[in-house]
């Protein structure tokens, strides 16, 4: 039977949601326009004033937000309450050199919670399962979103945050842990420990994990779920609208629905910014309803996707989002050729290796070059120079038939890239150095 957190909320009708949308999204332009003169700026620089967003209808109107914006308004310039009533911040990591912190009420926090508590129930979750949050806590929004989902949820919560993967293993199989929450790559990173202690899937009390903060394949998703003797779900999210629980998956594991009574969600047309139908593939653009704090009004995430509206098995009425194929500033364009890490690693999987693997790109006499290396895992790992180059250029085949471009392939030794805790990195993009 499938377990709603809030019942009432994820099986509404669409009539329903709409009516909630069109409400508070009317209250919250209302509020950034009394509150931000960022935003009243950006409204009255198209000639528009709160009464001209009457309902979603209206939305178009309204400008965008960038993480440009973002960045011009650091730190207080998009505060949309005192900085008395907020309670905490949470920023990103700044690994690209944007770094963003974003301000929470005890209410925005509340809310946080609760979409992140949809995702815990949505796995199977109950206050009879106990909760592994293995994301980093900190800055980082993965660990305390997730914690705070998991008490809600009534979880024992074992709050392990990320790193020390033997001292997971170890909390995982002595407290009985049943649900895991990390990234995907710390999560196939701890399944390969696991199979070095010599553990076997059923000797690990797991049933579930709810894994994201990155781009992972269909591919990655089998291989972890193989590993781990588990069901593996996708959650989706970014600081800038909270954390983790903007959207999640359900036992149907065919898309995340994104909790629409909080934010509205829009794919446009990345370089023109029109607003496409529905079903098309483009960028997502949200807007927050119901943050006090930090409000968001259409803001561009980067992250390229599908909504899908049509009705789920698992009850719920939200619309789904496809998994992101990558970010559109993650996507590398390699002698005019558009490139997503997530074709490269569905082509390694396919082919039997793991995730573990690296893209360096470089500029050679005005040429762009695409290296690939790619572990040899421990049963396939052989000092066999013929077998290795026939590997590779099997490998470099399967490349050039998915990407349409050639890629150099380097087989590496096992274990001789560096794993992560939290978000890989897979990209070394030398060119912009
Ligand atoms: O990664 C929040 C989060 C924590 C989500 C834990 C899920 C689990 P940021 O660090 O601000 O926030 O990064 C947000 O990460 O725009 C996407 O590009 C990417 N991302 C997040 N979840 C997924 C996912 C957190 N499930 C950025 N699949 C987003 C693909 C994801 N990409």
């Amino acid at each position: 039977m499938e377990r709603y957190y809030q019942p009432e909320i994820e099986t509404a009708s669409r009539e329903q949601i709409k009516a909630w949308q069109d409400e508070r999204l009317v209250k919250q332009v209302k509020h950034v326009w009394d509150n931000v003169p960022y935003y009243r700026k950006k409204m009255e620089a198209k000639g528009l004033t709160p009464a001209d967003i009457k309902g979603t209808e209206d939305l178009y109107k309204l400008p965008f937000v960038t993480k440009a914006d973002l960045r011009d308004a650091y730190p207080y310039g998009l505060l949309a309450k005192p900085l008395s009533e907020c309670v905490r911040i949470q920023s990103t990591s700044g690994t690209t050199g944007k770094r963003v912190v974003a301000f929470y009420t005890q209410h925005d926090i509340d809310l946080w919670e609760d979409c992140c508590a949809r995702a815990i129930m949505a796995v199977g979750g109950t206050n009879e399962d106990v909760c592994q949050v293995s994301y980093g806590y900190g800055l980082f929004t993965g660990g305390p979103g997730l914690n705070g989902g998991s008490h809600k949820v009534g979880c024992l919560t074992i709050p392990t945050s990320s790193g020390n993967t033997e001292r997971q293993i170890m909390f995982i199989r002595d407290l009985n842990a049943t649900i895991l929450c990390c990234t995907p790559s710390y999560a196939s990173y701890i399944g390969e420990t696991m199979k070095e202690m010599g553990l076997t899937p059923d000797q690990i009390p797991l049933k579930a994990g709810i894994f994201g903060a990155e781009a992972w394949s269909e591919e990655m998703r089998q291989d972890i779920q193989n590993t781990l003797g588990i069901k593996a779900y996708d959650i989706y999210g970014l600081t800038e609208l909270s954390g983790p629980g903007v959207s999640f998956e359900c036992s149907a594991q065919t898309g995340m629905h994104i909790n629409e009574d909080h934010f509205i969600a829009e794919i446009i047309d990345p370089d023109t910014g029109e607003v496409l139908p529905a079903g098309s593939k483009g960028e997502l653009v949200f807007t927050s309803i119901t943050k006090e704090a930090f409000p968001l009004l259409r803001y561009r995430t980067r992250d390229i996707c599908t909504l899908n509206y049509e009705p789920c098995p698992c009850g719920r009425t939200h619309v789904k989002m496809s998994k992101p194929m990558g970010r559109s500033d993650d996507m590398l364009i390699i002698r005019g050729v558009n490139v997503f890490p997530s074709q490269i690693e569905t082509v390694l999987l396919n082919k039997g290796y793991s995730a573990n693997y690296q893209i360096i790109v470089d500029r050679v006499k005005s040429t762009d070059t695409l290296d690939v290396h790619v572990e040899m895992t421990p049963e396939m790992f052989t000092d066999n120079m013929g077998e290795i180059d026939r590997r590779q250029k099997d490998l470099a085949a399967g490349l050039q038939s998915m990407l349409g471009i050639s890629a150099k392939v380097t087989l590496v030794s096992p274990k001789s890239i560096a794993r992560s805790e939290g978000k890989a990195v897979r990209v070394i993009d030398k060119r912009k150095i």
